[in-house]
């Protein structure tokens, strides 16, 4: 398997990230060639001031390295450092159809969250998304489940080509954790957790254990008091049900056990604790890396460079294969 992945600098890597993609890649770096981007073009969708974007692009980085990514068996590199992302988004464009760049829900959802800035940039996100993926021959993609449909179109687009021109691109597959693809928002359980999204609804990587517990103590709960996993009945519970079974590797049943009879208040009291806990020593390791920015630079640096040697010879046989003078 050969694996690509990516997160945007749109704000603090949050829980869902963690548990949805982080969690994943952390794993499967020990077995598999992997490359890990921070896709700063992307971030580029919603308007966003200079100063900030270089400083999240460098916590997203630090925040790879804390969660347990190793620069000696990943590949980690920004996106925009390695420009045939660009080249050959533009390339798709003249393969993807606006009729099925339309369907995409996030694009839907983007628009209706930003209806000031509905930029060509937000519609055509999902063709850099296939470009990023496409360029590496990545075989397997673990994303959370908001991807899935980027991820068929990618799947759509690598066939499209190779249809056309010549076997090119390898179709890539999506990975979906089977538990944690949709953490939903604390404060809202019908959403999912998004960075953009209201502060209440997601817990960042860096939060305080005081953030922590208020975040906890203040988030929805369905009515009843019994600490019992239901998706359908329960749904808000499920949710920190999850983000428990998944932070502390104890099985939901034994979860269940913990609290019967204790109620809610107990319940988050304990999710509270497991996940500062759990966030201790990853919120220890951040801090060492943005506190040498230079050594995170070198890493991602030497990482932009390994992207691009494979980059580049892609892109050479995709220029060769349509018809433009390599
Ligand atoms: P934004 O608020 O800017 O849209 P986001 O929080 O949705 O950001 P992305 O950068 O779009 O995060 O996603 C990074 C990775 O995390 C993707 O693989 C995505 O599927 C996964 N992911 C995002 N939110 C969740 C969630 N709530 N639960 C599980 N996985 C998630
Ligand atoms: N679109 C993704 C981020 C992303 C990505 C990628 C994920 C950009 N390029 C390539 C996997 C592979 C998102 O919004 N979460």
């Amino acid at each position: 398997m050969k694996i690509f992945s990516g997160i945007k600098p749109s704000g603090i890597i949050h829980l869902g990230n963690y548990i949805g993609a982080l969690r994943q890649w952390v794993i499967l770096q020990d077995a598999h060639e992997c490359l890990f981007c921070i896709v700063d073009l992307h971030a580029l969708t919603v308007r966003v001031d200079p100063a900030l974007l270089r400083r999240l692009t460098l916590e997203t980085a630090a925040t790879y390295i804390a969660c347990g990514l190793d620069a000696k068996k990943s590949v980690l590199f920004i996106q925009s450092h390695v420009p045939p992302h660009a080249e050959l988004a533009w390339i798709l464009n003249t393969l993807a159809k606006i009729s099925e760049l339309k369907l995409m829900h996030q694009f839907k959802e983007k628009s209706k969250s930003n209806p000031e800035n509905i930029n060509a940039g937000l519609f055509d996100y999902p063709v850099l998304m296939a470009a990023d993926i496409l360029l590496y021959d990545a075989t397997h993609v673990p994303v959370g489940q908001d991807q899935q449909q980027h991820i068929e179109l990618a799947r759509e687009l690598a066939r499209r080509f190779n249809s056309i021109y010549g076997k090119t691109f390898v179709v890539p597959e999506g990975m979906i954790p089977p538990r944690g693809a949709k953490i939903m928002a604390l404060d809202n359980p019908a959403k999912k957790m998004e960075k953009t999204g209201s502060i209440g609804g997601y817990i960042a990587l860096t939060d305080t254990p005081d953030v922590i517990r208020k975040k906890i103590k203040s988030a929805v709960t369905d009515s009843g008091s019994d600490v019992l996993f239901d998706e359908k009945k329960k749904p808000a519970l499920s949710n920190l049900i999850t983000i428990y079974h998944l932070l502390s590797g104890l099985s939901i049943p034994a979860i269940e056990k913990e609290y019967q009879g204790k109620g809610y208040g107990q319940f988050k009291k304990g999710l509270s604790d497991v996940t500062i806990d759990f966030l201790k020593p990853i919120q220890q390791k951040f801090s060492e890396c943005m506190g040498d920015p230079g050594a995170l630079l070198r890493i991602l640096e030497k990482g932009a460079c390994a992207a691009r040697a494979q980059a580049d010879k892609k892109m050479q046989k995709v220029k060769e294969n349509i018809g433009l003078i390599a």
